[in-house]
């Protein structure tokens, strides 16, 4: 992948961080408003989480129909996908297609990192930073950084002296690793852990899987989607797409009208077995009150301790496998493909890091209270410092030189997820507050990005200078996030979510769960009505 060097002139009209689905379709839409416009990539190639994430068995868990761009009917019509759930392969194929369909890459700087921005009160611009030392300047800064794109890898003794390899799975080489043959280490079980171990187990001579918390997963069934199926899906993609917008998640599932308590057992076993036979993560859509009801959500609980005890061979391993910790759900449900029967592998062994913690990485492995276990390489798929840990890792200082990171300290303050009182001009794509982790992210990119050029839009035909949340409604905003999900189970569960898994994070529950249908809607009447909870100076 060729990188553009980078010349930007100092003064622009807009910059952009991460070149991810968010900052390429801004980018997109920044162009058409006429706007010179530059965006800065860490990476050496587009694509943000699928660049970065090229892991063995990475793969998308929504379905390759509703993962993609929706902003342009030919590019919709014409890109053909392989499978029901898309490989990081492949997502990353579509993104540099993408790029070369609208030749975006002439205005992206790569393997730039924007590492501060200074707002300048007088002349109400943005002067922004990177870490090859261009300075630029432009009216509006867009942060389109992604979620979960801050790796965390944790702090432990020994890393150091480790002899062999080891890799984060949201950091991984662009050049094939190979295991053949290898003692892998795995530490970490949520998503891309569930997703790599299987993949790993296929060329690996031994795979240690280090186990803190369970997760709960169901099967994808995933596999090969037919033209078909596609043209069917195609014929009506604008529909498609309008419906999903509308819905909670942004995905078009088999949405629930009935709570638990509504049907009887044998109704509610139909239901979840119907439901595990189609697999994803619509399994958690099966009642209305799974992620309200404790007594609702042990149901399903018991439903998959049920469905891991069967796959399991070992009970000792199966009843280590199966999550006692939390309702299932109030962490990201994870998606698998043969992830439970991986254990029934004789070359592949569950430590519970939980009981015997890691004491430290030795040389040639790594020592747990209790044991020893020499490995030729190690996986951390211990996640993110999720939805603002990249956003702050920038160096922003806003009106009178008020840090973001400062401000928010005790937790994310926005308005709406968009923006934050005191920093105008500056946009985040699914900020905090926003419905994005919880939703289909390209749905609610797209909805953000809109947003957004709607805006600059705005301001540049109306001749605003500034744009700024105020201080009330994003106090309120900020209450409505957190009311709205001391409703549910989330909060009572240590999740990254919740900040939870970064020590000294505070725990606010960082999405809006309300839905994104509805978030839409607030956000369509704050344009309505006029911006209103914007001063547009
Ligand atoms: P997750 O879901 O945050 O999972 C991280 C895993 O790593 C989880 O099992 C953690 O156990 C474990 N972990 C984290 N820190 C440690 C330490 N210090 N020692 C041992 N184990 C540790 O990240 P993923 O990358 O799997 O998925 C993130 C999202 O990306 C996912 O939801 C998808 O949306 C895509 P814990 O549960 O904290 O005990």
């Amino acid at each position: 992948m060729t990188s553009t060097p980078t010349a930007p002139a100092s003064r622009l009209d807009a910059v952009v961080i991460g070149a991810g689905f968010a900052g390429m379709y801004m980018l997109h839409r920044l162009r058409k408003l006429g706007l010179k416009t530059r965006v800065f990539e860490a990476g050496d190639g587009v694509g943000g989480t699928w660049y970065w994430n090229q892991y063995p068995g990475a793969r998308c868990d929504v379905e390759s129909m509703q993962y993609s761009y929706s902003f342009d009917e030919e590019l919709q019509q014409e890109w053909v996908w392989s499978e029901r759930y898309p490989r990081q392969t492949e997502i990353l194929r579509y993104l540099n297609h993408v790029a070369d369909r609208f030749s975006l890459r002439t205005d992206i700087s790569f393997e730039t990192r924007v590492v501060g921005a200074v707002y300048e009160e007088s002349s109400r611009l943005w002067t922004v930073k990177t870490d090859r030392g261009d300075t630029v300047i432009a009216r509006y800064v867009i942060s389109a950084v992604g979620c979960l794109s801050a790796a965390q890898v944790p702090d432990v003794a020994g890393l150091a002296t480790f002899q062999g390899k080891w890799y984060h799975t949201g950091h991984w080489p662009h050049e094939k690793v190979d295991f053949n043959g290898k003692r892998v280490a795995v530490i970490g079980t949520g998503s891309s852990g569930i997703q790599t171990i299987p993949a790993i187990a296929k060329e690996a001579a031994q795979v240690v899987v280090f186990q803190r918390t369970p997760n709960f997963s169901v099967p994808a069934w995933n596999g090969p989607l037919t033209i078909e199926a596609q043209n069917a899906w195609k014929a009506d993609f604008a529909a498609h797409r309008q419906l999903a917008r509308t819905t909670k998640s942004g995905i078009l599932y088999q949405y629930p009208t009935k709570a638990v308590t509504d049907v009887t057992p044998e109704e509610l076993e139909a239901e979840y077995e119907a439901r595990w036979a189609r697999g994803g993560p619509g399994f958690m859509h099966c009642f209305t009150d799974i992620l309200t009801s404790t007594a609702s959500n042990d149901t399903l609980v018991a439903f998959v301790h049920r469905k891991i005890r069967a796959i399991v061979k070992d009970p000792a391993v199966a009843d280590l496998l199966c999550p006692t910790d939390h309702p299932i759900g109030s962490k990201r449900i994870c998606v698998d493909t043969g992830y439970y029967e991986t254990f029934n592998l004789p070359h592949v062994k569950l430590v519970n890091i939980k009981a015997s913690p890691i004491q430290e990485v030795l040389p040639n492995g790594i020592r747990t209270r209790g044991a020893t276990y020499e490995v030729d390489a190690i996986v951390f798929a211990t996640g993110y410092d999720a939805v603002t840990g990249a956003i702050v890792k920038i160096d922003i200082r806003g009106k009178a030189g008020q840090s973001l990171k400062a401000k928010w300290a005790e937790g994310p303050r926005c308005y709406l997820g968009l923006m934050s009182h005191g920093f105008p001009n500056l946009f985040f794509l699914t900020g905090p507050g926003s419905p994005s982790i919880l939703t289909n992210v390209v749905v609610s990119i797209e909805q953000h990005v809109d947003w957004t050029a709607r805006c600059i839009d705005h301001m540049e035909k109306k001749g605003v200078k500034a744009a700024e949340a105020n201080q009330a409604e994003e106090d309120a905003w900020v209450d409505t996030v957190n009311g709205l999900a001391a409703n549910t189970l989330f909060p009572s569960t240590a999740s990254w979510f919740m900040g939870a898994n970064i020590p000294g994070k505070p725990r606010v529950f960082l999405p809006y769960i309300g839905g994104l249908g509805k978030y839409t809607t607030l956000c369509e009447e704050v344009v309505a009505n006029g911006y209103t909870g914007f001063t547009m100076a």
